[in-house]
């Protein structure tokens, strides 16, 4: 398929990522040499503009990282900036309303999906980029709509409550699960080792496999990851840039020290 996440996930592969908040070059080109399979590039939580966003992605596709963007906004502007500048998965935090789902899908996808505009321009590679030598531009607009995922947040109650109803959106891609912010909505923050939360998770993970979606979810804990893997997880986000490097440094400094 035109988006590496697809062919892992048919392959039964689970997908590797990491967050990328802090906003760096550099940053995201040393990921590309540690086996991760994608970066999401915070633009909710990061403190980057949209240029930076664009040369994140443009750091991750030199060295094969599938970037992945999460916006703040289901927003006209935000969406068709990322995927113009090639966003190859769309994150999006806290929707509520079924509506929200679909009106994410329509921005994101190029018709008869959905109403994505269209411009020539290095955005959209028309013509030029391999996948994009397309003879005509529906041709060109089904491989845009199967290289850009529309994987939207389950992340608040009253999206857990329509799930069934949100995988079934043609052009919604797969749900991607924030597990601090849906343990918050259910009134228990952070106690993911709950029977209600298990339940919620367990009750999204099989939505999203019942309709063809894939499932990602955010992890604190490589145990965690592990875990979920094997629970059947199409894709893992594990942790933070900065909690990493923090990680790592602490580590060198008491091996050093010992
Ligand atoms: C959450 O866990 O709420 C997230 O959105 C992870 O980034």
């Amino acid at each position: 398929s035109l988006n590496r996440l697809r062919d892992l996930a048919a392959a039964k592969s689970a997908a590797i990522g990491t967050f990328v908040s802090m906003g760096n070059m550099s940053e995201v080109e040393c990921l590309g040499y540690t086996g991760l399979d994608f970066v999401v590039i915070d633009t909710e939580h990061g403190p980057f503009d949209t240029e930076t966003m664009m040369n994140l992605i443009r750091a991750a596709e030199l060295v094969h990282l599938v970037p992945v963007v999460r916006l703040a906004n289901v927003d006209h502007k935000d969406i068709q900036r990322a995927a113009d500048c090639g966003a190859q998965a769309i994150i999006l935090p806290c929707l509520r309303e079924l509506d929200d789902f679909k009106k994410a899908v329509a921005l994101a996808k190029y018709a008869p999906i959905g109403q994505r505009g269209f411009i020539k321009g290095r955005g959209t590679h028309f013509g030029n980029a391999p996948w994009a030598a397309t003879e005509t531009l529906e041709e060109y607009y089904a491989n845009s709509n199967e290289r850009l995922l529309v994987m939207p947040q389950c992340e608040t109650k009253e999206a857990l409550e329509q799930i069934e109803d949100i995988v079934q959106i043609e052009g919604l891609d797969g749900i991607f699960i924030g597990p601090y912010d849906l343990s918050t909505c259910l009134g228990i923050p952070g106690q993911f080792e709950t029977p209600v939360f298990k339940e919620a998770t367990d009750r999204i993970l099989k939505a999203c496999h019942d309709a063809g979606k894939l499932c990602y979810i955010f992890t604190g804990t490589t145990n965690q990851a592990r875990d979920y893997i094997a629970q059947g997880y199409d894709g893992i986000a594990h942790n933070l840039d900065f909690n990493i490097l923090i990680e790592a440094y602490k580590q060198v400094v008491a091996d050093i020290r010992k």
